[in-house]
């Protein structure tokens, strides 16, 4: 199956820097793959496609990346967020056993079409802003039975939504309550449950929270080395409240990303640029917990350390599904420009999720995956914030979705 797309202002993303733009383009897909992108008046002559659709000069965007959520859980924190505003702070909360663990009681008490349509809900929610691929993290079971559960959730939800999934394994997200005091040996189980899960094609890649208030850089070392056994690669949650070092840590195992990163010191960064390790700025959990310490953006830059931007949607941090609102933050709040805001939310998050070969610009070889916008320009994506939904229409491996 061949189709065309034709008459559109593409942003290909394509090539170190710039919009890559092509001012009246045309986009052939075959399959669910890209086999002819260009200016309309270069389309080779004969070429025939078994579809073809006017787009009217509207904006095409590869598809949005988010490569940092937590989409599987059930209930909410609106409460948590009414004491934090009248001033405890997250990690008090989550010291007094509320926070990720509150979470952890709901999502285990849920059953698998809850988790299952709850989550579905949110994916679509992200489709219909533009997205195309996310990253799903477990860590709201804690023990095998519903690690394994949120897991085969995300896989369900990818292929309901049809949309791409990487799931990521992050047990090492908090210690559970049945483990109080003993995180070592929780560790120890975490291990222990990976390579099953693994097994079961559940795992693309491995992450932990190394934080104060959860597991210690000598801990996060051990459950690296586990995913280094199995070939998995590893992301981190780093520098989020504190600088643990997690970040050099996360770089010696040539981690894809580390997140968050408000307390990144000069060692962290020259630790990341050496590693080619991306920066997932997530300016979502930032405002919701009122942060005042923003990512040293302008010294992540200065190292060419790539950046990427993510809902990273939870619960208790970031209870957002507005992927296009966060480009607009990660300018507004953080000082990024709006082409690096995109470029964070395509080509970078493809690599933060090691799908660079595939995903993230748009050229001929790479996945047909778009999405087309009611915006003159690239620079739109990041300047307004809550206007509406801009995004008319999502691609998906060549075929249309419906976004509406
Ligand atoms: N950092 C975060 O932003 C989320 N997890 C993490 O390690 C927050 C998760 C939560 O509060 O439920
Ligand atoms: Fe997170």
């Amino acid at each position: 199956m061949r189709t065309l797309w034709r008459h559109a202002r593409i942003a290909t993303l394509a090539g170190p820097r710039g919009w890559g733009l092509v001012e009246r383009g045309a986009l052939l897909a075959d399959g669910d793959t890209i086999a002819w992108l260009g200016d309309e008046a270069a389309l080779p002559a004969g070429l025939r496609a078994d579809e073809e659709h006017e787009l009217g000069g509207a904006l095409v965007t590869p598809g949005l990346i988010d490569c940092h959520t937590h989409l599987v859980y059930a209930g909410n924190r609106a409460q948590e967020f009414e004491l934090r505003l009248q001033g405890a702070s997250y990690e008090a909360i989550a010291q007094a056993g509320g926070g990720i663990r509150s979470t952890v009681a709901a999502t285990r008490a849920a059953s698998d079409d809850e988790l299952h349509a709850l989550a579905l809900q949110r994916a679509l929610a992200l489709r219909a802003e533009g997205v195309t691929v996310v990253e799903i993290k477990s860590g709201y079971g804690l023990t095998p039975h519903d690690e394994a559960r949120l897991l085969r959730c995300a896989r369900r939800v990818g292929a309901d939504a049809g949309m791409t999934v990487r799931t990521t394994y992050l047990a090492a997200h908090a210690v559970p309550l049945e483990y109080e005091g003993r995180a070592d040996d929780y560790v120890d189980a975490l291990i222990a449950w990976l390579p099953a899960l693994h097994a079961e094609g559940l795992v693309d890649a491995v992450d932990a929270f190394c934080e104060r208030i959860a597991f210690s850089p000598a801990q996060t070392r051990r459950v690296f080395d586990a995913a280094q056994r199995l070939n998995l690669p590893v992301k981190l949650h780093a520098e989020q409240l504190s600088d643990s070092g997690g970040t050099a840590l996360a770089a010696s195992y040539r981690a894809l990303s580390c997140d968050h990163l408000e307390h990144l010191s000069p060692t962290g960064i020259a630790a990341m640029a050496a590693a080619g390790t991306v920066a997932v700025l997530l300016p979502g959990a930032y405002y919701h917990l009122r942060d005042t310490a923003p990512p040293p953006v302008a010294a992540l830059r200065a190292a060419g350390v790539p950046m990427a931007v993510a809902t990273d949607h939870n619960p208790g941090s970031s209870p957002t599904l507005a992927p296009l609102l966060m480009l607009n933050m990660a300018c507004a709040l953080f000082g990024l420009t709006p082409e690096e805001a995109l470029r964070g939310m395509t080509a970078n998050a493809a690599r933060a999720l090691g799908l660079a070969a595939r995903h993230g610009t748009l050229e001929a070889g790479k996945r047909c995956d778009f999405a087309v916008f009611a915006l003159d320009h690239p620079r739109e994506l990041a300047y307004g914030f809550g206007l509406g939904r801009p995004c008319t229409r999502v691609v998906c491996g060549g075929r249309a979705l419906e976004t509406r």
